[in-house]
């Protein structure tokens, strides 16, 4: 009897995805894996100054809530959301750009490597104190909701940012006004040197949630469809004025905190333990196995990838820094308070 492919795996139907929705999640982790890990090269090369926070391991999390949103949602970053950025679809020159601090950066060279921006796309310039986009994306859900918009907010950041004080602050002030804003946890164990256990005497930070009046939920961060499925959910009861929701995404980050930390804190057998669950490589098997994607697309792929990388790399390496004075330009707005009549 003939080997039936797929057998013993789950079907389309069992997954309840579509298969261009599964080619399309699939598709932004490879792009972003591929750009991480060439960002980790360029860096020893010393091609780009400062240092750089890789995010290999733990892209799902990121791709996962961003895929399928509105050009006019807002993404609220940290330093490790290369995945969102790309998802969202922020130019790959201008991240390129960005981490190069060039002066055709979104933000003109002014920030630390990895803190992508995109105003056309509704993604915020960090800064790179923690939870400030919690913060500021808490208060953008807000003024979704003064306008009655049904647009959602994602705001994204490690565990040991749940530390903060203006990350409750956050969180109680969404959950009294139920707005329209989901909250994602990258739970990757760590924060710099600071083990998970030594942050919160939880297990599971998605706890956090109930003391704000919305609901906290913890999967598997290394598993898209998982990842995905709950932020859509998450994200169509905060379009439908239900509220918040926080999701804690449990992963890990493979590379130190930025390259310039060996991570010498963890063991190896935990990075083995956890490179087995690399989410990139357990969608990539999903997806053959369901005939969805050839090894043939896969490689095309990553060959445009490095194609479209190394002509951004060509055009960043040959543009300028940005003059001093360019520091004190977009910073302050010039037209605040907005009045409520200009809605
Ligand atoms: C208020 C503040 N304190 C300290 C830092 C320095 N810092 C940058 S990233 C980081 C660790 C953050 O850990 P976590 O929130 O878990 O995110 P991860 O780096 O693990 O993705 C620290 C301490 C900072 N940027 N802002």
């Amino acid at each position: 009897m003939p080997v039936e492919k797929n057998a013993g795996k789950l079907s389309l139907e069992q997954i309840g995805l579509p298969a261009e929705t599964l080619m399309g999640l699939y598709t932004n982790l490879l792009k972003t894996r591929t750009l991480d890990e060439r960002f980790r090269k360029l860096f020893r090369q010393g091609r780009f100054a400062g240092t750089y926070f890789s995010a290999v391991g733990q892209e799902a999390t990121t791709v996962g809530p961003t895929y399928g949103t509105r050009d006019e949602d807002i993404i609220a970053p940290s330093h490790r959301e290369i995945g969102a950025a790309v998802t969202k679809g922020i130019p790959l020159i201008n991240i390129i750009a960005q981490v190069y601090a060039r002066v055709n950066s979104p933000d003109k060279g002014k920030t630390h490597p990895c803190h992508y921006g995109w105003r056309d796309k509704g993604v915020i310039t960090p800064s790179s104190t923690l939870a400030g986009q919690t913060v500021i994306g808490t208060g953008c859900a807000m003024g979704f909701k003064i306008q009655q918009k049904d647009n959602i907010v994602l705001a994204f950041f490690g565990e040991g940012s749940t530390s903060r004080g203006g990350w409750h602050e956050a969180l109680n002030f969404a959950g009294i006004h139920k707005l329209p804003i989901v909250y994602i946890c990258q739970n990757n164990l760590w924060a710099e040197s600071v083990p998970a256990t030594l942050q919160a005497g939880i297990e599971d930070f998605s706890d956090r949630a109930k003391a704000y009046g919305f609901p906290g939920i913890t999967i598997d961060g290394n598993d898209i469809i998982g990842v995905h499925k709950t932020a859509a959910k998450a994200i169509a009861r905060a379009r439908a004025g239900e509220g918040p929701t926080l999701i804690e995404c449990k992963t890990y980050r493979w590379y130190g905190h930025s390259e310039i930390d060996p991570a010498d804190y963890r063991s190896q057998e935990e990075f083995e333990e956890w490179k087995e669950k690399d989410p990139v490589r357990r969608a990539e098997e999903l997806l053959l196995d369901l005939g969805i994607l050839t090894t043939y697309q896969r490689e095309a792929l990553v060959e445009q990838t490095n194609q479209e990388i190394d002509e951004a790399v060509a055009v960043c390496e040959k543009e300028q820094y940005a003059e001093p004075e360019e520091a004190y330009i977009d910073v302050y707005s010039e037209q605040f308070p907005v009045r409520r009549d200009e809605y």
